[in-house]
């Protein structure tokens, strides 16, 4: 006999389980991005505790769309590895250049991270940082629809040796830090400039206070480098760079 109340009973035991498990993280990444997505994957799989907090129902952020709502992305050769050691498909589109489904980069990307050992925590938004003698040690989470809805609701808090800002375009986690004077300012992203950015977002993806670090556009947003559109290679290369100089960090 199917129990309705045993339903509730496996989804609330279960989440409640992995989320207490979850308290305490080595890092916690915010954005379900490519560039946090393929962090997660690479700290996961070099040993790290580690789990996302996407505020949006969909994990995926940009990959989705491809460019304009035409789902295909382009991967330059420099993130073909990654590509391969995901085990996602492409095709040469000239020498160098790569296109990939995006529907299947997303699904793909997702499925190889949560099977690393990441755990999503989907429809949870980061409002804010915990910050400690000048160290940024943990995150504040609180529901999307508590968020949408502005009700009266206090957050929880995760500790985390180190937090990822892969929020993207708009650099949301780091803000907090700027709104506290503790970072003098976040220029925000260029105009488009494809070769230009994706160089860029990969250099500037580093620790920008002791504790936080940036991917992705979130990278190029703090720096004030451009844009690039629907090419994610730069992507791909800043999650792994972010996760290899962490692992390294949290090994010494
Ligand atoms: O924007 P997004 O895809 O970040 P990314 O890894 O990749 C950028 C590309 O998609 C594309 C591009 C070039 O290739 O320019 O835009 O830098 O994903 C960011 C994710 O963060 C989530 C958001 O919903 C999205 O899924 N996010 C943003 N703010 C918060 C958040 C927050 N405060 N808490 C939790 N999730």
């Amino acid at each position: 006999m199917l129990k309705d109340v045993e339903i509730t009973r496996a989804i609330v035991e279960s989440y409640m389980k992995e989320l207490l498990d979850s308290l305490t993280l080595d890092v916690a990444i915010v954005g379900a991005g490519p560039s946090g997505m393929v962090a997660g994957y690479y700290l996961a799989k070099g040993g790290a505790k580690v789990a996302i907090f996407e505020k949006k129902l969909s994990i995926g952020g940009g990959i989705w769309g491809g460019g304009m709502g035409f789902n295909k992305i382009v991967v330059q050769e420099e993130a073909r590895e990654i590509l391969d050691e995901l085990g996602i498909n492409y095709k040469p589109f000239r020498e160098g250049l790569y296109v990939a489904d995006a529907v299947e980069v997303a699904t793909t990307l997702a499925s190889r991270t949560v099977k690393a050992g990441v755990k999503i925590f989907n429809m949870v938004e980061v409002e804010d940082l915990v910050v400690k003698e000048g160290w940024v040690c943990g995150v504040v989470i609180n529901w999307t629809p508590v968020k949408m809805t502005s009700l009266h609701v206090d957050p929880l808090t995760i500790e985390a040796k180190y937090v990822i800002d892969s929020t993207g375009h708009g650099a949301q986690v780091t803000q907090h830090l700027l709104k506290r004077g503790l970072i003098e300012k976040i220029p925000g992203e260029g105009a488009m400039w494809a070769e230009m950015g994706e160089k860029l977002t990969v250099e500037n993806t580093r620790e920008i206070y002791p504790g936080l670090y940036v991917t992705g556009m979130a990278a190029n947003a703090v720096s004030g480098a451009p844009r690039m559109g629907p090419i994610f290679g730069g992507m791909f290369l800043s999650g792994r760079k972010a996760a290899r100089e962490i692992l390294k960090k949290l090994k010494e």
